[in-house]
């Protein structure tokens, strides 16, 4: 992998998440132009890769030009594409996304979002200057990206960096994963929507919960301090694990308001050794974007 500088990136990038699919133009590393559309949980591969295309399009991308696509599930190292919790995306069941997209658009390079964010990150934000450095997105799911040695941590079957579906006392129903009680279960917008439900609040998304704690319900605020005491555990556990230095959050729950705080509250409870420096993304929502063009343009022949 080359390392590119921030000023050389040039060309699209896609971010298809369990909740919105974002498209960008980049240029000179930054974010020009971007569209937004809704997931389609249900759908499969295919029309999945039909959406991302609609929005390239409407941007101006035409066939060949540099493409990066960040999507939540793992992306192994042949390019094929799995959820991993097949409750929020059940039709991506191993589908060869990178191959597949490059016939399609001429050129591209797929990996796992929280992987691309923590990548760009890692790059030209929050964890330049680290040496042992997680990315964790707290968004439908809980993703995570570990950049150690200023290495991106990648395993043959696309896994590696899901710490997500770590195990949390926090937690005590199933996941999607399969594993029980993870850290995605309970702090997750997947996972906050089925405990407002649980809750007596049916119906209620993690964005409505947040505005429901923001306004003083006990119901809403007991919610989302469960979900980042959940996250702020894990960091103290991946710290003993990886020794890490800087913790970047993101995703819309790991950036909104209020939420870092409730971490750090909960992590100042922690040893001084388990504590690292937790920071929001310098690069915000668009950390998935610039990584994944980052990614495309580092490899040998892109
Ligand atoms: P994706 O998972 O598709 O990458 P997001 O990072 O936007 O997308 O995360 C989606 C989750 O964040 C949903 O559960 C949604 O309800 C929640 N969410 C969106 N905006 C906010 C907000 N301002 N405050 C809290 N939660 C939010
Ligand atoms: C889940 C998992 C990860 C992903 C993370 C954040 C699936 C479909 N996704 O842990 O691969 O990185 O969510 O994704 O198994 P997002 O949709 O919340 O942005």
């Amino acid at each position: 992998m080359k390392i590119i500088q921030r000023d050389a990136l040039n060309g699209f990038a896609a971010d298809l998440g369990g909740t919105k699919i974002a498209a960008a133009r980049i240029e000179n590393g930054k974010v020009v132009e971007r569209l937004l559309a809704p997931t389609d949980p249900a759908a499969g591969p295919e029309a999945q890769i039909a959406a991302i295309r609609t929005l390239l399009d409407q941007l101006g991308h035409s066939k060949g030009a540099p493409l990066g696509a960040a999507v939540t599930g793992r992306v192994d190292r042949a390019g094929a594409w799995h959820a991993v919790n097949s409750g929020t995306l059940p039709a991506i069941l191993g589908f060869p996304l990178e191959q597949e997209l490059v016939r399609a658009l001429g050129a591209a390079t797929c990996l796992n979002d929280a992987a691309a964010a923590a990548f760009a990150e890692g790059l030209f934000g929050a964890g330049a200057t680290s040496d042992s450095f997680a990315y964790i997105t707290v968004s439908t799911g809980v993703g995570g990206g570990l950049v150690i040695g200023n290495r991106l941590v990648a395993s043959e079957n696309g896994l590696a960096g899901h710490v997500g579906f770590v195990s949390s006392r926090h937690a005590n129903g199933p996941c999607g994963s399969g594993r029980m009680a993870t850290v995605e279960s309970t702090a997750g917008g997947r996972g906050i929507a089925a405990a407002a439900a649980a809750a007596g609040q049916q119906g209620v998304d993690a964005r409505a919960v947040f505005l429901a704690a923001s306004e003083g319900q006990d119901w809403a605020d007991r919610i989302v301090a469960t979900s980042a005491r959940a996250v702020a555990t894990l960091i103290g556990d991946l710290t003993a694990i990886l020794g890490l230095d800087t913790v970047a959050m993101g995703g819309s729950i790991g950036l909104a308001p209020g939420y870092i705080e409730r971490m750090r509250s909960v992590l100042s409870d922690e040893p001084e050794l388990f504590r690292p420096r937790l920071v929001l993304a310098e690069l915000g929502h668009d950390a998935p974007l610039i990584g994944a063009l980052a990614a495309h343009l580092g490899k040998e022949n892109p």
